[in-house]
């Protein structure tokens, strides 16, 4: 029989150092990358693809629920329509500041997909809203199996980890990290006479962090609750974020900047020397818009304004309505 790794659901092998799933000894209950990664942090890329990660998701039968996970950080129902019967869960509310209410964030979900059975706002490490969301996933599982699925790092192993934890007497733990593609294939488990299971993240080419070593990927990910760092522009001007984003604007203007607590932005005139002009992305925006720079930060513009964003990274910034 194959044997699966209970950390990430690849299946185990003792052949291969360099592929997935290898172990020394068959015995073992995690492969090597699992236990590196668990135990001294230590990061290894894998060779499977968005595709392997999206076939295992057409995989799921039509009539299942889906508990479609996505990081309030980074709302993503990009795929959501794949699926029929779905909870959205919107995570990691703990970074967000306490004053944001669920029910603006839920109304904002329902204004952007009507592909829904219900909403709930979570966070898994502060234990918010867990017992309203095994509810509800007791409320329409149909006895069925239940999917955990989402982009990438949405949360669906902490999530899943707090689910046993809570309402399980197993000693199961599945590997987490803050980088991306850590679950490699599904993992079921019985939790509170629910079958759930886990499924690795869909990753898209847009994210910052396909441009960023380990260290980085640390460094700019918001680990406690965001402190919103306000701006009255006045006039023209740049404002460069940890050093390398630039944002020009051109007009007066009341702005917000939702970003990790550690990284420094600074205020500068135009024509400042440090100024690079790489990758330009133009932003003719609305009133009350957000400029969304894909895994590093959200910004709220106020007012109607033109804008030009340099960045040295290859990622997607895109425009929407404003969150908060
Ligand atoms: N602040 C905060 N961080 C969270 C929460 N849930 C998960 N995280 C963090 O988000 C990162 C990704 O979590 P995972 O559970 O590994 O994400 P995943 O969706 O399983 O990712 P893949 O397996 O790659 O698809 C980790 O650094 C977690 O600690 C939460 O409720 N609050
Ligand atoms: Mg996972």
């Amino acid at each position: 029989m194959i044997k699966k790794c209970n950390g990430c659901g690849i299946n185990l092998q003792s052949t291969n150092k360099d592929k997935e799933g290898y172990v020394d000894d068959l015995n073992k209950n995690i492969c090597e990358r699992c236990f590196k990664l668990k135990n001294y942090g230590e990061y290894k890329i894998t060779s499977l693809t968005n595709n392997d990660y999206y076939q295992i998701l057409e995989s799921i039968p039509k009539d299942s629920l889906v508990v479609y996970l996505t990081s309030v950080l980074n709302i993503n129902l990009e795929y959501i329509n794949n699926f029929n019967n779905v909870i959205i869960v919107l995570t990691k509310k703990d970074l967000l500041p306490k004053s944001v209410k669920d029910y603006k964030l839920i109304n904002y979900i329902s204004n952007m997909t009507n592909n829904y059975l219900d909403i709930e706002i979570i966070s898994s490490i502060k234990n918010y809203n867990l017992d309203n969301l095994l509810n509800k996933i007791k409320k329409y599982s149909n006895n069925k199996k239940v999917y955990f699925v989402g982009m990438t790092n949405s949360g669906k192993s902490t999530l899943i980890n707090k689910l046993i934890k809570n309402y399980s007497d197993k000693n199961i733990e599945i590997t987490t990290s803050v980088y991306p593609s850590t679950t490699l294939n599904k993992i079921e488990l019985e939790i509170d006479n629910l079958k759930i299971i886990d499924t690795p993240g869909l990753l898209t080419d847009g994210s910052i962090l396909n441009s960023l070593n380990l260290k980085e990927i640390k460094r700019i990910t918001p680990k406690k609750e965001i402190k919103p760092r306000s701006y009255q522009l006045k006039g023209s001007g740049s404002l460069l974020i940890d050093n390398k984003i630039r944002i020009d604007y051109y007009n007066d203007n009341n702005i917000t900047i939702y970003i990790a607590n550690n990284i420094n932005i600074t205020r500068m005139g135009l024509n400042n020397p440090k100024l690079k002009k790489e990758n330009k992305h133009t932003f003719d925006l609305n009133p009350n818009k957000d400029i969304v720079i894909e895994d590093l930060c959200f910004i709220k513009f106020t007012k109607k304004s033109h804008i030009d964003i340099y960045t040295p990274y290859q990622v997607n910034i895109y425009e929407r309505d404003n969150l908060i």
